[in-house]
């Protein structure tokens, strides 16, 4: 305990969780750490839950509002969720018993830029916050906070929070110390500019300075973050890894790009851990990241010396790669800045440093709006997550995606998208198995024939179907027709497949 907690005032402020529960209340707003399955609280959440079900089986409604970084686990979401102990959440969530209760209408769900939400809890937005409940490795001398393996919205929480529980993790390495860069953004009128102009470039300190005062708990526990393994490279994921590679490879060719030049932004997912994968045997040198999560490819890529320094807000690992950065993170510390999510996704540093944005989608429209989170207009799948922040500033704009879904019944490529989250203004390049749709500078109509192109084979008929009905339009800037542009969709829905 000693050299986890240097602060001797806030050594007295030890309890457990069932003890530190007393600190909730219903229809308390809670601030979490956590962000893709990494540094999210492992101890309050299961204590949070019994005291939501010891209410409800008293006949009283019981429930807070939870607001994280982004995805957290099924030790937080999942037991929150089967309890009903949340009311409303936001932002990104992947856990599927969450999820479930977001699209039964259980809980209310916001679906906020990643980049933006710590800013909405600065303004005011989101009213009173009553407790923030933040994973650290360490609280240092001062009574300052190292957070863990995600810095995410931990500044604006315990900075707007009446009470801070503070979780101790010690499964965390302790020498993740050190790799964080921690940033306070100024409230809008007093702001700067970030010089950041390399992603390794560091702008602030190395723990959260905070109020001990308004600390009411510190409670210790030993687990690891909980990511599922990402799944084997496959023949499609390999064929999309592939086809991305050979764009950039045109970009160098075309003098656009250079094979020590290349700065990523790669999403959560199987398809863009694949495209990792696919780095490790290209030209490319001296990659550089910045991105919002450090996954296994990135690892990988670090420990054949491709990738030299990577700038995220958190980890997202197979426990096997956790193990690898546990044993490992004064290593990894020279590779690896963790910020603030406000910064990690900033739209002004994005647009400065010019990565390649390579995030996945659910479906995209033959002029190119995407979809990243409605599955037909209306499911919620996972959120907006980062994928905007960085789709509307990055260098070039990539969505790589299967050409079909659930055993081929789901065309990734639709006569309009069913929900729009990254429009034809920011999308410039889409990927699947059967090769790249560049989009850039092409009109509305020019990209039908690219994107139909890489459509599944089987769809590509009834998407040329479509845009011979469309082109029978007066309009012809953007031709659709409105009484079909939905046919894919609506047949699956009676159907349960967008074949005909
Ligand atoms: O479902 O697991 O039940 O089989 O979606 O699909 O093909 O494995 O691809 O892991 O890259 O996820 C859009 C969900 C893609 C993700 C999405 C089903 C498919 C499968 C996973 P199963 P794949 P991926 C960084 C940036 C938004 C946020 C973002 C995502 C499951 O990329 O959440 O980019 N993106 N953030 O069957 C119905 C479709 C479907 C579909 C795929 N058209 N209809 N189901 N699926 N397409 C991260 C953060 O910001 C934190």
């Amino acid at each position: 305990m000693s050299e986890r907690i240097r602060n001797q005032a806030l050594k007295s402020k030890v309890m457990t969780a069932e003890e530190a529960v007393q600190f909730i209340s219903n229809g308390d707003m809670i601030g979490t750490s956590g962000f893709t399955g990494a540094g999210y609280p492992k101890g309050m959440p299961a204590a949070i839950a019994a005291k939501a079900r010891e209410a409800q089986e008293r006949g009283e409604e019981w429930a807070v509002k939870i607001l994280t970084g982004a995805s957290t686990a099924p030790e937080n979401d999942g037991v929150l969720a089967e309890a009903d102990a949340v009311s409303f959440r936001s932002p990104f969530n992947t856990d599927p018993k969450m999820r479930a209760k977001i699209n039964e209408g259980k809980v209310k769900y916001t679906d906020i830029h990643l980049s933006e939400l710590g800013m909405y809890v600065q303004e005011g937005f989101f009213g009173h916050m009553d407790v923030a409940i933040v994973e650290a490795v360490a609280i240092r001398e001062d009574g300052s906070i190292v957070p863990s393996s995600a810095v995410g919205n931990n500044i604006e929480y315990m900075d707007a929070a009446d009470r801070i529980i503070i979780e101790i993790n010690e499964w965390q390495a302790a020498e993740l110390e050190g790799m964080h860069d921690i940033y306070r953004m100024p409230m809008p009128g007093a702001r700067v500019p970030l010089p950041i102009v390399s992603p390794g470039d560091r702008i602030g300190t190395t723990s959260i300075d905070i109020d001990p005062e308004k600390v009411v708990a510190v409670v210790f526990t030993d687990g690891p973050d909980r990511n599922a393994p990402f799944k084997p490279v496959d023949e499609t994921s390999r064929a999309i890894a592939g086809h991305l590679l050979d764009f950039l490879e045109g970009e160098v060719t075309a003098g656009r790009l250079a094979y020590d030049r290349l700065i990523l932004q790669n999403g959560v997912g199987n398809v863009p851990n694949a495209v990792l994968a696919g780095l490790l045997d290209s030209k490319f040198e001296n990659i550089t990241a910045y991105t919002e999560v450090i996954q296994d490819g990135m690892l990988d890529l670090i420990d054949a010396g491709k990738m030299t320094m990577a700038s995220a807000t958190s980890f997202c690992l197979s426990l096997d790669a956790a193990h690898r950065m546990n044993d490992d993170a004064t290593r990894y510390k020279n590779h690896i800045v963790l910020r603030p999510q406000q910064v990690s996704n900033h739209p002004e540093v994005i647009r400065r440093l010019a990565p390649i944005g390579i995030n996945g989608m659910i479906e995209a429209d033959i002029y190119g709006n995407v979809n990243s989170t409605n599955v037909a207009g209306s499911k919620m799948m996972n959120g907006i997550g980062g994928s905007g922040d960085f789709t509307r500033n990055a260098y070039i704009s990539s969505f790589v995606t299967p050409a079909v879904a659930k055993n081929g019944d789901i065309s990734a490529i639709v006569p309009f998208a069913s929900h729009v989250d990254h429009s034809e203004h920011d999308v410039k390049l889409i990927v699947t198995e059967y090769g790249y749709a560049d989009l850039r500078g092409l009109c509305p109509r020019d990209r039908v024939q690219k994107i139909i192109a890489i459509a599944d084979p089987e769809y590509r008929p009834l998407l040329e179907e479509y845009v011979e009905y469309a082109s029978k339009s007066k309009a012809r800037h953007t031709p659709h027709d409105l009484s079909r542009a939905f046919e894919f969709h609506t047949r699956f829905l009676e159907t349960g497949s967008m074949k005909k």
